[in-house]
């Protein structure tokens, strides 16, 4: 009786004292700007909506309601059917710690409203990269708990039969350390390099004084060069030892045959190889070296002859390229004439008109010899895709726009065209987002959730920082932030995807160190690649329950096609978090 009748009276001061935790409240789980737009979003099944129509802004213990607001009419998700409704509490300014409640339906995860919101997810996920080095030894002073001792030295790494030339010939030892662990996996491949390191570079050119600011806590941090570019050299060393020194030519990439197990990389110890030279490695190659060069002669007295070495590198890669132009890399066809097989990463693209593009502009802007700008061929009416490693163009349209006012005068005529061009990309993007069920960017479209989806939304959100550096019309900065918002938790899987920031932060990603280190938490600064609609075919990880593609994650280890990390995809989010952050004003 007395035990029945306790029971009842908590249960009364629970009503009275509030709710208890919805996940089906979605929300940036890192938090919002004071000044900024602030939405949470509330997910019914198909048809329902909340009974109120109100919801709440409340101090965390749920003693004191400091905003109170209507939610919005109901949207349908065109993906999934379910239905959903907006708590738009942009209208409340003051910095603290809140939770979104709905009457009869419960609160959301505790989060904060203060600027700089953001910094130390940029920061983290810059930080990212550090844990993903290759030949160093991470130890606990700058890795904390997620110390390492070195894996793959690769001082020793063999030409494979695909990659003979002149002087090497197949089985030769060449040195090739450093780099980045492409992803899950401990391969490093150039093509994926390429616009990991272009996007990392394109922060720099676009907001320096702000990326001049981070400390990532890194060896170099506190030399003459930013955490950031130090961070970025670590790869670009690793590239420049992947150029065949005799023809220009870039091996495509330096792999085991087959992926390691989910080992620690100390424990990985498999011949590695450099495989055969490819036009879109050699191409990327050329444009990253290109922007490399302009960025690092800023730093020629930290850094001297860097500069020249990276023009020199991207101009032999260039003539290679001209030479070779056909060099496509086709991974089973190469199986069938040379061993051993090679069955990790392809990053196989047969379309190298984009790769062309790029290098073309980069290598334009940098020297401003008008020949490589004819060599873009750039049309007026071509249509843009966005950003993906197989898509580059962009990435030197981006170039060309920003670097306008510095062009010769051929280069400015068509800078004008391409800044149309990347506005109407841009405004393609924006259109209809209001009328979506999570109000984001992301998700206009079941196509937006392929492999590594996250970079989607990033990608986005950049195509649209670029549009504001254009114009400085702040409608593209707050459609930016709705991805920025995705990516941290306002989306239809519930997670925040970056690892180690926010309430519901992804736990089990398909990362070999983040498995093996026998530590609960996984290496944090990681975006996972996201939900993708044909996971489950592709990598057939039992336990998937979603049943729509902006759902279809599964938070195991297992899911490489939903839940696996890569540098290709933290860049773009590096980017985006800190472009947002500098830009917080502006919002
Ligand atoms: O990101 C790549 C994705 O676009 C492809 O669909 C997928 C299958 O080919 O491969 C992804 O890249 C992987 C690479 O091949 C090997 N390292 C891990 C990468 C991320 O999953």
């Amino acid at each position: 009786m007395r035990v029945s009748v306790i029971i009842l009276l908590l249960l009364a001061t629970r009503l009275v004292n509030g709710q208890s935790l919805s996940t089906t409240i979605r929300l940036n789980q890192v938090g919002f700007y004071p000044n900024a737009a602030k939405v949470a979003v509330i997910v019914h099944d198909a048809g329902a909506s909340a009974a109120s129509g109100k919801f709440q802004l409340m101090t965390p213990d749920q003693k004191k309601v400091v905003f109170t607001g209507t939610l919005s009419g109901p949207k349908q998700n065109q993906i999934s059917g379910k239905t959903s409704q907006f708590a738009d509490f942009s209208a409340f300014k003051q910095k603290g710690t809140y939770v979104v409640a709905v009457p009869g339906l419960g609160h959301s995860y505790p989060v904060e409203i203060r600027p700089d919101v953001h910094r130390a997810a940029a920061i983290g996920a810059l930080k990212g990269f550090y844990y993903q080095r290759t030949s160093t030894d991470l130890p606990a002073r700058y890795a904390g708990k997620w110390a390492r001792p070195a894996g793959h030295p690769d001082t020793r790494v063999l030409i494979h039969p695909s990659a003979v030339s002149p002087g090497r010939s197949a089985g030769t030892v060449i040195s090739s350390p450093r780099g980045w662990y492409d992803a899950g996996d401990y391969n490093k491949y150039i093509v994926n390099s390429g616009i990991t390191v272009g996007t990392l570079l394109s922060l720099y050119e676009d907001f320096p004084a702000y990326a001049k600011s981070f400390d990532t806590n890194i060896p170099e941090t506190g030399n003459a060069v930013p955490d950031l570019l130090d961070e970025v050299l670590w790869n670009l060393r690793w590239m420049l030892t992947m150029q065949d020194p005799a023809d220009g030519g870039v091996y495509h990439k330096l792999t085991n045959p087959s992926f390691d197990g989910m080992v620690m990389p100390d424990k990985a110890t498999k011949d590695r190889y450099v495989i055969q030279k490819s036009i879109t490695a050699t191409l990327d190659f050329a444009a990253v070296l290109a922007q490399a060069s302009r960025v690092f002669k800023q730093y020629n007295k930290a850094l001297p002859g860097l500069s020249d070495s990276c023009r020199t590198a991207a101009v032999k890669a260039w003539k290679w390229a001209e030479q070779n132009p056909n060099a496509v890399y086709r991974q089973n066809e190469m199986n069938t004439q040379f061993d051993p097989d090679v069955v990790t990463g392809s990053y196989e693209d047969r379309d190298a008109s984009d790769e062309w593009v790029w290098a073309a502009l980069e290598l334009y802007v940098t020297t401003k010899d008008d020949a490589y700008y004819t060599a873009a061929k750039l049309k007026s009416d071509e249509k843009l895709s966005l950003p993906s490693w197989n898509q580059v163009r962009l990435l030197g349209y981006y170039t060309l726009a920003r670097f306008a006012n510095e062009l010769t005068p051929l280069g400015k005529q068509g800078s004008e065209s391409v800044k149309k061009q990347l506005l109407a990309f841009a405004d393609d993007l924006i259109q209809g987002t209001d009328q979506q069920a999570y109000g984001t960017v992301m998700g206009k479209s079941a196509r937006d959730y392929i492999w590594g989806s996250s970079s989607v939304a990033a990608n986005q959100g950049i195509a649209l920082i670029q549009a504001y550096n254009l114009t400085k019309d702040n409608r593209y900065l707050r459609f930016a932030l709705t991805n920025l918002d995705y990516l941290l938790g306002r989306n239809a899987t519930g997670y925040s995807l970056l690892t180690g920031f926010g309430a519901k932060p992804i736990m089990n990603p398909h990362h070999r160190p983040s498995v093996a280190d026998g530590i609960t938490e996984p290496v944090p600064g990681l975006l996972s690649g996201g939900p993708n609609g044909n996971a489950p075919k592709q990598d057939k990880c039992p336990g998937y329950t979603a049943t729509s593609a902006d759902e279809m994650l599964l938070d195991d280890s297992c899911s490489y096609a939903s839940n696996e990390i890569a540098i290709n995809w933290n860049a773009p989010l590096v980017y985006l978090a800190t472009a947002i952050e500098a830009l917080q004003t502006k919002l």
